[in-house]
């Protein structure tokens, strides 16, 4: 696997260490402790475990210096609990993400329902700092924490007939007061091609900046696909399902044309509402933050080979 390091990109800004905290943030705390208030309420329920345990994994990380934790935990998509980026920040507190269960099914020798202790314990979390990139043109630079999605499918034992795998959000309208509307056919579903699924760049996240994942960022349990668009990256797992034919996916239902079930980050290929050449760099200033969107986000070196032989236009 490559570095990825981004040439454009001085030694100086490479955060050297475990700090995270960006200027503005510590100036803030400087002038007043209400900013480390605002850390852990923004962490839910998960704030009051026991720290995840982990370790670095730098050689699949960007040496691109990692957003502020506050630029990653309060501008969000999260449809359940609103349409704004402030929503899911505002709205998610409450939210229990524990207890947890999951359940696994379709085609795979091993099913049921799991909790997610039992769906977390065999596994050792890493950190890894990945690139993000929103179909809506906008990305940034996160710390996750959390370990291979292959390894968590290989203990099901998929059958042959697996070629791809489906993942489910909880459906409470109690809880999420966005599914009270119909922007989406709830529970959100997001699903990829086995091979994606296997592939070692995938992540099944359980944490971010060393904390478990505050709700607004798909507590307990959410996906990364890295070389995809953020849509992929579907929140809050209730259910994991191999199946034998490709599933229907909530983007690509509500707007087939724009939301594809690939969604690889790329460049060439405009939403049909707006151009997806550039994009802009949450947190840059105006000289820093409009940026060249690279194919497949930068990672095409590891997942061009996935997708030889498909034309990349007409599977977007
Ligand atoms: N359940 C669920 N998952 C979701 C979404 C959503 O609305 N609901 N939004 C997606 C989109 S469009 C993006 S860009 C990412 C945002 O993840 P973040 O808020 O952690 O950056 O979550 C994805 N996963
Ligand atoms: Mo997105």
């Amino acid at each position: 696997m490559k570095r990825y390091s981004d040439p454009s990109i001085l030694p100086s800004a490479i955060t050297p260490e475990y700090e995270y905290f960006d200027r503005r943030r510590l100036l803030a705390a400087l002038a007043a402790s209400a900013a480390m208030i605002i850390g852990s309420v923004g962490s839910g329920l998960a704030a009051t475990l026991a720290p995840p345990r982990y370790t670095r994994n730098t050689k699949l990380s960007t040496r691109e210096a990692p957003n502020s934790w506050e630029d990653v935990t309060t501008y969000n998509n999260f449809y359940e609990f609103g349409l704004d980026k402030s929503d899911p920040y505002e709205r998610a507190q409450e939210f229990r993400s524990r207890p947890w269960t999951i359940e696994i099914a379709g085609e795979a020798e091993l099913r049921g329902k799991f909790t997610l202790e039992d769906i977390l314990k065999p596994h050792a979390l890493e950190e890894r700092i990945y690139r993000f990139r929103c179909v809506e043109a906008w990305s940034r630079i996160v710390p996750w924490l959390g370990f291979p999605l292959a390894d968590l499918l290989a203990r099901f034992k998929p059958t042959s007939k697996a070629k791809f795998v489906e993942f489910t959000t909880l459906l409470d309208p109690k809880q999420m007061p966005g599914q009270r509307s119909g922007v989406l056919d709830w529970p959100y579903r997001e699903a990829l091609r086995i091979d994606e699924a296997m592939h070692p760049l995938t992540l099944m996240v359980v944490g971010v900046y060393g904390k478990w994942l505050p709700n607004q960022s798909g507590a307990p349990l959410r996906l990364i696909v890295p070389w995809k668009y953020g849509f992929k990256g579907i929140k809050s797992i209730v259910k994991i399902r191999f199946t034998e034919r490709q599933p229907a996916t909530s983007w690509n239902m509500a707007a087939p044309d724009e939301y594809g079930f690939f969604a690889n980050v790329n460049p060439a290929v405009d939403h049909p509402r707006w151009s997806q050449a550039k994009e802009r760099r949450i947190g840059g200033n105006f000289l820093t933050s409009r940026i060249d969107t690279l194919p497949f986000n930068g990672y095409d070196d590891d997942v061009a080979a996935l997708y030889r032989g498909m034309d990349l236009r007409r599977y977007y």
